[in-house]
């Protein structure tokens, strides 16, 4: 495979761009090796600028529920680039979206578009700290919402690749404001707000988390965290950037049946194109301005194109609701592949395959992977031609334009690839 052009790139970038890329994970330090620079993407595929050609298993980290270049996105962002590109004024495509979300999301009374997973998680945190009149937030060790100061703690995703414990820059009081906790264990968090009566503003929570690869939450555990907090007078927040329109229509919400106090929404939302939202109880909601007090604002929030785009998206979900099963389908069967000493966690089309053989259910488990034979495991598929994500601390997503060949291509070079990793 020839990679040179990437290879000169990433040299022209690491002078130009901290590490050489704009998101930490993409420089593929979790794996060895140097990243492939992309040229383009159509249906379930990349190519890269040596004209490599791979079935694409990241799907821009989630949003790509369609694969790349649907043509129904493509028509919509087409028809709103002709009508211009940002207003920084209300536009009816912004209620027609919000409207939608409510309609899919029933929880989400009154919906905030935002341009970043990032910032949807800050402004809930924000708005649950202004509604509860408390200042103390619980997180999950292993769960990622972003690079929100406060969130920084023991997080997912690119923290866990590079194994950084927390973040320098993040002043010690705002990470004071935080309590994190293992995933998966409901005494911890009533201990947590036993020892802190009143304290407590939120209960954040991935509800499927896929920051520290795939770990579904364990039976009657979202339901104990609904519970706890309600009684606690403390909001509950389902950050949903990677489940919300993933692992169903709904999101984790609709699949475990949990009604959150606050929903943050990104990936899918924006159909490839920059758009979060955070939404919930309407009585919440209000407190924002200006309604109320509580501030949050941005110069492309609602950007025309990236409503269009999410709009066309959340329409096509509308219209098909199969494809969950079409999705389901698919990824089982790349579960099933695996051999008895990989781990495999599989909910809808989000999974990762962990290299070890103990249940991963929460980071510590999650920490007795293997890293460096998922590192032979990612490069093997690379070099059959399949594009995983290049970190055991992500989840994979399969999209509806992976093709039964494309799924029956992917089992047979995962097969070759564990015998190479696991020898
Ligand atoms: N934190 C993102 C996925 N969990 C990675 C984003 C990226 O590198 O683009």
């Amino acid at each position: 495979m020839h990679t040179e052009k990437s290879q000169q790139l990433f040299d022209r970038a690491r002078l130009s761009i901290p590490g050489g890329v704009n998101s930490p994970v993409r420089a593929w330090r979790g794996v060895g090796g140097n990243p492939r620079f992309i040229a383009k993407g159509q249906g379930s595929r990349l190519f890269d600028v040596d004209g490599n050609e791979y079935i694409d298993y990241i799907g821009s980290w989630g949003p790509l529920l369609l694969g790349h270049r649907h043509p129904e996105i493509l028509a919509a962002i087409e028809e709103a680039l002709t009508r211009g590109t940002s207003f920084g004024a209300p536009t009816g495509q912004e209620v027609e979206l919000a409207e939608t979300v409510r309609e899919l999301v029933p929880s989400m009374e009154m919906v905030r578009l935002v341009n970043s997973g990032t910032e949807a998680t800050m402004s809930a945190l924000r708005v649950a700290r202004g509604f509860t009149g408390r200042e103390i937030t619980i997180k999950f060790e292993g769960c990622y919402h972003g690079h929100v100061d406060s969130l920084l703690v023991k997080a997912g995703s690119g923290v866990a690749t590079l194994g950084l414990p927390d973040s320098p820059g993040v002043p010690k009081g705002f990470s004071d404001t935080t309590i994190a906790l293992p995933f998966n264990d409901p005494q911890a968090v009533e201990d947590a707000f036993l020892a802190q009566p009143e304290k407590i503003a939120a209960v954040i929570v991935e509800p499927v988390c896929g920051n520290m690869g795939c770990i579904p939450p364990n039976g009657g555990y979202l339901e104990s965290l609904r519970e706890i907090t309600a009684r606690h007078g403390a909001l509950l927040i389902f950050d949903e950037v990677m489940t919300g329109f993933r692992v169903s229509a709904g999101g984790a919400q609709k699949l475990y049946n949990i009604v959150p106090d606050l929903t943050t929404l990104g990936k899918v939302i924006g159909g490839g194109l920059p758009i979060a939202a955070y939404g919930g109880r309407r009585d919440i909601m209000t407190h924002i301005a200006p309604s109320g007090p509580i501030y949050q604002a941005g110069t492309l929030s609602g950007n025309p194109l990236a409503v269009a785009a999410g709009l066309a998206m959340l329409r096509h979900i509308l219209q098909h609701p199969e494809i969950y099963d079409q999705l389901n389908a698919a990824t089982g069967k790349l579960a099933a592949c695996a051999p008895e000493s990989v781990t495999v966690n599989r909910i809808g089309s989000m999974m990762t395959w962990f290299f070890t053989d103990q249940a991963v259910t929460d980071y510590d488990s999650a920490k007795t992977c293997d890293t460096s034979k998922f590192g032979k495991f990612f490069h093997a598929m690379l070099e059959r031609g399949i594009y995983l994500p290049p970190s055991q601390f992500e989840a994979l997503f399969v999209s509806t334009a992976h093709s039964e060949e494309d799924i029956a291509r992917t089992v047979q070079a995962a097969k070759e690839s564990f015998e190479i990793a696991l020898a």
